[in-house]
Order: structure tokens, then C-alpha cells, then sequence
């Protein structure tokens, strides 16, 4: 009796320290276990782990312009993930414990956007010799932790190093917000969606024959009336310049750089419906609903044509900072070849008269290109080589790999299917390098996905189409060909379903994927 009512009081006594004690059962100690998309370029395991606390601090070194701010996202995040209040300060050099940002350049094996993220068992550093560097350093780290903690779980990360740098410096996605209208704090969850795998490119496919999605102060009636509906007859919607700056600055913040398109000279019925003086009848076309593709175009013989444009460009380029405008160009089937080169080289020249670099879909090669062009690869492997062969770079968007409007299978209810259906492994298993005869490494810029919406409506359906394919596209982006392969890469994926859900993406449970 005495016997038994110790070993009750004993095994009391343990159930109530297992109740205080912080669950350590996920506690990790191999870091090479983790699963990491896109896969670093090394990753080193050292056998213990580092645990967030509510002491944990997350420093930054003092007087580093831009870190400051990829500090505050990490421990917003580790807040977040946590339910701590996770500090950022400023650091005059490295602290003994806590969690330490740095930019340092003297590690030139990995690149500008390269970083190296160390894990030891009080102190946590990233390095880089970029902000942007810094910034894929801390994705990597939290990548080690869940999305949420579950109640008093401890946050425990396995020791050890990544050294990582990109494949590509251009890794993007499209949103096509022309077809179906995205609302601000729409792109700006895709934009969250990117920057989680390492992303740095979202381009806005702004103008299309079913919608004109930007405001342009000139010239008005582009949006009040181009901008009033869209596939399916639906009320549309447009950006404001405030809202896009807005869109701009928060996608900065993440290191990603928005590209706006303004696809011309066909695709343009939203801007004719508006302006009758831009057709070369002079009469205004009716609104389009319908999805047919290649029946309107610009007049490319009147200078108010060339006068639209460049105050087109002119308000556009003053919102971006970056680098490129996307000029379209695609499917101008009603367009006459001599027509249509004369508007490319008068367009690329107003381009580069406001200080930003041509961006075209593969048809723009028909052109003679202006100095650092990028031509879009989606189908036409002719113009693609022709664009190699004129100077420009390549931006692979493999329509048959990388167009995730493509259905997975025949029954996916959403999407299309003209270039094919495309699965998940399918979207995954290919190399940039090798995919155009012709086009090699040195030629291309990067990777980009594409979602075009004719039948993409709302959120749900854009996350069901995009995942799980985008983090494939980041990876190929990302990640070194050598270090790739689907089987791997498809645990790694089942692995990433439980973050989905965490995040509430509606996504597809594709049956080549084991998910947990
Ligand atoms: C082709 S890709 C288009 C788009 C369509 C898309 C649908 C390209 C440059 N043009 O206008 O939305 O197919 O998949």
C-alpha cells in the first residue's frame, strides 16, 4: 500500500514537470534534415540546436542602411511564430547570444545575393554582402521553424551552417490582373508568397483587352472606362498611382522588384474602348469580356499613337524604381509585320528615353532590340534564338512548363490547356539551360512563372493554380541544376504542406507528392 502510494506521488510529481517543461520532442539537431526550398547550396549540421526565447534579440549591425528593415521583418516573423515580443537592436559588433545581421563583403565565393547563415547553440549569425542577401538568409532560418508554434511548443532550431547563393538573378512570377481584377492586398499575400521561397520579381501584367488596371493622370477614360469590367462582364477595378507606389514599397521591403507591363501594341481593346482617337478608324471598340486573344491593335501609323505612349511610359516609370517595363508585345496577329517592328523601336526608344530597360514577350525580336533587352521565351523558340542572335537576354517562361494557368490534369476545373497539362513534377523537371536549342546560361537573366486569369477569378483559385508549383519554379531559380532532382525535391514539397496549410493556401493535393 505505502509502496503504491509513493509511485503514484512519483508518478505525479513527473506528469506536473511534464506539464511545465516546454515540449522539446520536435526539438531538431540535424540541420541537413531540414526541408529547405529551394535546397541551399551547402548546408552543414553540427549535432545541437539554438532555442527562441523571450529573450532572444534580433541584431543588426549598426549603421547598415537597408538591414535594419530585414531585421524588423525577421522578428516580426518570430513574433509571429512564436507569441513573443521579439526585439531588434542595433549592434556596434557581434553579440555573444541572440540572433546577429551583417553585411560584410569579404566572402566573394558567394556573390552579391549569396549568404552564409551560422547556427550555434547561444548565437544565431547571417551574413551577406547584400541586404537582399541577408534577407534570403533569414527565409532560410525560417524555414527551420514552423509557420505557428503550436501552444508551448519550444522553438528549437538545429545547429550548423548554410552557405547559399542563387542559379539565376532574375527569379519571378506574373500576375495577370488585366483578365481578372487582384486587389491590393491581394498581390500583396503573392508577394508575401514569393518572398518566402526566395523570389525577387513580381510582374504586373497591368493592360489587356478585357482591362486597363493603372491610372494614368493624362489620359483618364483608361481607367474610368478600360478599367469598369472584365472577363466575364465583372466590375474590374484598377490601381490608383498611390495604391501601386503602395504595392511597390511593400514588395521592396521583401527585396522584390515589381515590373509593370503595358502590353502593346496588341492586347489594347480596354485602351481603344476608351480613346477613339487611338484606333485608326477613329472610332471607339466596344468593351471586351470574352477571352479570344490576337484581335486588337494600336494604330502604329498616327503620332497621337506615340504621344499616348510616352505619357503612358512617363507616369509608369515614375512609380518603379527598378530597372525594367515590360513593353508586351505578344499575339498582335492584326498588326502588319512592317507595322508592327516600326511601333517596337519607336516604343523601346521612349522606354530608354525614361531611364528603364526593355522587357518584351519573344515576338519583340522581330525588332532590332536597343541595348540591354530582355526578350520573354513563352512559345516561339525562333524569335527566341533571333533575340540571342540581336544581343538581347532571355527570361525563360516555357509556356508548356511554367504557366501555371495550365491545368495540372484533364480534371483540374480551373485553368487552360493549350500548351499542355502541367503537373507537378512536369512544372518542376527541367533546366533553363538546356530548354532552347541555342540558348545557353550565359544568355538567360532568369526563371518566371506565369499566371494568366482568364479563369482565374478570386484568391482561392489563384492559390489553387499557383501552389504547388511555385515553390518548384523558385528552386529552379534558385538552386544549381546538379543539386536537383524530383525525388528529392518531392519530399522536400510534402514536407512544405503543413506551412500551406498554417497559411491557409488552398492548394492542390497533387498524388505524386507523399504529404503527410
Ligand atoms: C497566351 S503568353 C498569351 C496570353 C494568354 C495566355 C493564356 C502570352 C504572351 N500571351 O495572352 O493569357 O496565353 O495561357
Amino acid at each position: 500500500m505505502k509502496i503504491i502510494a509513493k509511485s503514484v506521488y512519483i508518478a505525479a510529481v513527473l506528469l506536473f514537470l511534464g506539464a511545465c517543461t516546454p515540449k522539446t520532442s520536435q526539438s531538431p539537431t540535424d540541420l541537413t534534415q531540414t526541408s529547405f526550398i529551394p535546397q541551399p547550396a551547402s548546408v552543414t549540421a553540427t549535432g545541437d540546436a539554438y532555442t527562441v526565447s523571450s529573450s532572444t534579440v534580433v541584431y543588426y549591425r549598426a549603421g547598415t542602411e537597408g538591414l535594419q528593415q530585414t531585421a524588423a521583418y525577421l522578428a516580426e516573423h518570430l513574433g509571429e511564430i512564436s507569441g513573443l515580443a521579439i526585439i531588434t537592436e542595433s549592434a556596434e559588433k557581434e553579440p555573444s547570444r541572440g540572433i546577429y545581421l551583417e553585411i560584410s563583403g569579404d566572402d566573394p565565393g558567394l556573390g552579391n545575393e549569396g549568404y552564409e547563415l551560422n547556427i550555434d547553440k547561444k548565437l544565431v549569425t547571417i551574413k551577406s554582402a547584400s541586404a537582399a542577401g541577408c534577407f534570403y538568409g533569414c527565409q532560410t532560418l525560417l524555414q527551420t521553424l514552423p509557420v505557428k508554434a503550436a501552444g508551448d511548443e519550444l522553438l528549437a532550431v538545429a545547429t550548423g551552417t548554410v552557405r547559399d547563393f542563387p542559379e539565376y538573378a532574375y527569379r519571378g512570377a506574373m500576375l495577370d490582373v488585366a483578365r481578372h481584377f487582384f486587389s491590393v492586398e491581394d498581390v500583396k499575400r503573392m508577394i508575401d508568397f514569393l518572398a518566402a521561397y526566395k523570389m525577387n520579381v513580381l510582374h504586373l501584367h497591368l493592360t489587356d483587352d478585357q482591362g486597363w488596371r493603372i491610372e494614368i493622370k493624362s489620359w483618364p477614360m483608361l481607367t474610368e472606362i478600360g478599367g469598369s469590367t472584365e472577363v466575364g462582364g465583372g466590375e474590374g477595378g484598377y490601381y490608383t498611382q498611390e495604391q501601386y507606389a503602395e504595392i511597390v514599397e511593400y514588395a521592396q521591403e521583401q527585396h522584390i522588384t515589381i515590373i509593370p507591363e503595358i502590353d502593346m501594341p496588341g492586347h489594347t481593346n480596354a485602351a481603344l474602348a476608351s480613346y477613339a482617337e487611338l484606333n485608326c478608324d477613329g472610332e471607339a471598340r466596344e468593351l471586351y469580356t470574352g477571352i479570344e486573344v490576337g484581335f486588337s491593335t494600336l494604330c502604329t501609323g498616327k503620332e497621337i499613337t506615340y504621344q499616348f505612349v510616352d505619357d503612358v511610359v512617363r507616369e509608369v516609370a515614375a512609380l518603379i524604381p527598378g530597372p525594367w517595363f515590360h513593353i508586351g508585345g505578344d499575339e498582335s496577329h492584326v498588326t502588319a509585320h512592317d507595322d508592327y517592328v516600326y511601333f517596337v523601336e519607336r516604343v523601346q526608344d521612349i522606354v530608354v528615353k525614361y531611364g528603364k530597360k526593355v522587357i518584351g514577350w519573344d515576338e519583340i525580336a522581330n525588332a532590332t532590340p536597343v541595348e540591354g533587352t530582355t526578350v520573354q521565351f513563352w512559345d516561339d523558340v525562333e524569335n527566341t534564338t533571333m533575340g540571342v542572335d540581336k544581343g538581347a537576354m532571355v527570361l525563360m517562361s516555357p509556356a508548356a512548363r511554367a504557366y501555371m494557368d495550365m491545368k495540372y490534369d484533364p480534371t483540374t476545373k480551373l485553368g487552360l490547356y493549350w500548351a499542355g497539362y502541367i503537373e507537378v513534377d512536369h512544372g518542376y523537371d527541367w533546366d533553363p539551360a538546356t530548354m532552347v536549342e541555342g540558348v545557353i546560361k550565359a544568355n538567360i537573366l532568369g526563371v518566371e512563372a506565369a499566371l494568366w486569369t482568364e479563369t482565374i477569378t478570386n484568391m482561392d483559385e489563384l492559390e489553387y493554380m499557383v501552389f504547388p508549383r511555385l515553390p518548384g519554379y523558385a528552386e529552379i531559380g534558385w538552386t544549381a541544376p546538379d543539386l536537383r532532382d524530383w525525388e528529392t525535391y518531392s519530399l522536400r514539397l510534402a514536407d512544405h504542406g503543413k506551412r500551406f496549410e498554417d497559411l491557409e493556401i488552398d492548394f492542390y493535393r497533387s498524388s505524386l507528392v507523399p504529404w503527410k
